[in-house]
């Protein structure tokens, strides 16, 4: 090769790095992760090649049965300001320079954190990304890069559902499974549970164990303690009654349960032995699961200001003026509960006239509340949950004996006349038809219904012209839309809201509690 031919190569390859530079990428780093339940684990996201960037714009899908997103931490790449939105399986990061600064090279992007909340393999994948520089322009990225699968430990015994929510009194399954075994002949499980939340009923076999080539029979037996009449542990053993075993991921068995009380228990995995044909003991990872019986409440009030005699009127609804989320976020309720319906929720369940907020208390002080719900309230009366028609139920509370309050946006607050024996059986309660039903039969007779008084605008347990000054306040602006002032519920603040109140006004109508 002569020295000419030589120095020709060598200008051909540098103007080669000129007008073809290398491929700008965006690669999801590592590509593959194994980690445990419940861990943690750090994906970042590195930019390679690129030229003059000064914005970019990221979505990464992922499976939200396998992991959760926990939160990002911006890189070298771009330092500026930072905007991110997550759905329960995505994540989207805008990120861009705040003094138009732009960068090229290679570096991290942003380092994404997920937590694994279930057994499987979740792609991290990147859906769309695109790059810009300072002057808006496109700028080219290879966006087929990869990603990276997180998968549970790899031998693991665990209860299925990890938790669930019970809403009315019955029977509850839990499932026993084994992930990632090898050789398994026998199996000895020990579940410990609440026996005053949950009753042991039965158990049935599971199919892991049966399944061995042999096709032989398994051998299944309880041991109750501290006894069998009312046990809160179970030790189930299970062996392949023959020369075989079993590989792979299977149910073990499955549990079956009454609901005794509302309230929560744990399903632990208290001990267990797992071994192979020749008795070696065959290490596993467990994982516990619980579960939460609700107590559960039908309940059924009318408002004084919508009721027309008959049914009370549902035009906030109709008028598309009812919020998505529960509007007792602010002052003076101040319930941080995150009920929300989606959009197009209200026009499918057009016999909702409002947001109702019921608190379960023992006593009358701040702290006796046990818990708070908010609730839809149906134009027949009956308070119902966020499917629009199911009896309301509160997740976590106790079986007790509460007071029921009713509190509504600018309704009197009014208690059950006695406290109520709550528990995961649905109890009705229905304030409308006695006086009696509310303490102090603080309720005014409209129709043939009691009804609970309407009135009380700024919450303060009184009807009096502090709730008259407002309504009037607003009356002066014809406002129109969703307002605690609107006494009826028709959607506009006027004189016959106005009227009402005055009413109750002179009636000296106040709030009664125990
Ligand atoms: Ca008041
Ligand atoms: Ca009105």
């Amino acid at each position: 090769m002569t020295k000419q031919l030589l120095i020709c190569l060598a200008i051909f390859l540098s103007l080669c790095n000129d007008y073809f530079p290398a491929q700008t990428r965006l690669l999801v780093t590592p590509s593959f992760k194994q980690i445990a339940l419940t861990n943690q684990t750090v994906v970042q996201l590195n930019l390679e090649n690129v030229v003059n960037l000064y914005a970019a714009s990221v979505t990464i899908l992922y499976d939200q049965n396998v992991v959760n997103y926990v939160g990002m931490v911006n890189g070298n790449v771009l330092s500026g300001l930072v905007f991110s939105n997550h759905t329960s399986n995505s994540i989207t990061i805008d990120l861009s320079n705040v003094n138009l600064n732009q960068f090229t090279g290679s570096g991290v992007m942003f380092s994404v954190t997920f937590t694994a909340v279930g057994l499987g393999t979740s792609p991290v994948t990147i859906s769309d990304v695109k790059l810009r520089d300072n002057n808006n322009n496109p700028l080219p990225v290879d966006t087929s890069l990869g990603s990276i699968n997180v998968t549970g430990p790899t031998t693991s015994l665990f209860v299925s559902p990890v938790s669930q929510i019970v809403n009315s009194a019955g029977t509850v399954s839990i499932q026993i499974l084994v992930n990632n075994v090898s050789n398994l002949h026998s199996a000895s499980v020990t579940i410990g549970f609440d026996s005053t939340i949950l009753r042991y009923s039965s158990i049935s076999n599971g199919t892991f164990l049966q399944s061995n080539s042999m096709g032989y029979s398994v051998f299944m037996y309880k041991t109750f303690y501290p006894n069998s009449a009312s046990p809160n542990q179970v030790k189930v053993d299970q062996a392949i009654l023959g020369n075989a075993s079993v590989t792979g991921s299977g149910l073990l068995f499955t549990l079956n349960f009454t609901t005794n009380h509302s309230g929560q228990t744990p399903i632990s995995i208290i001990d267990f032995v797992l071994l192979d044909l020749n008795s070696n003991v065959i290490s596993a990872s467990p994982f516990s699961g619980s579960v939460t019986v609700s107590t559960n409440l039908s309940s059924r009030v009318i408002l004084q200001g919508p009721f027309n005699g008959t049914i009370m009127n549902t035009t906030l609804n109709s008028l598309s003026y009812l919020p998505l989320n529960q509007p007792y976020s602010g002052a003076p309720w101040n319930y941080s509960g995150s009920e929300s319906v989606p959009a197009g929720f209200f026009s499918l369940h057009s016999n909702i006239v409002d947001w109702i907020l019921i608190e379960l208390r023992s006593g009358t002080s701040v702290g006796s509340i046990v818990s708070k719900r908010a609730a839809f309230l149906l134009n027949n009366g009956n308070i119902v949950d966020l499917d629009g028609s199911s009896s309301l139920s509160f997740p976590g509370t106790v079986a007790g004996n509460y007071y029921i309050v009713i509190r509504h946006r600018f309704t009197l607050e009014t208690w059950s006349a006695n406290t109520q024996a709550l528990d995961c059986a649905t109890v009705s309660y229905d304030f409308t038809t006695s006086a009696t039903q509310a303490y102090g039969n603080n309720m005014v007779l409209k129709g043939g219904k009691y009804c609970l008084y309407s009135g009380d605008v700024n919450q303060d347990g009184l009807i009096d012209t502090g709730d008259l000054g407002l309504i009037d306040n607003d009356y002066s602006k014809y406002l129109g839309g969703y307002f605690g002032t609107d006494l009826d519920g028709d959607g506009i603040v006027d004189s016959g809201d106005m009227g009402q109140c005055d009413n109750n006004y002179s009636l000296y109508v106040f709030v009664a509690r125990p």
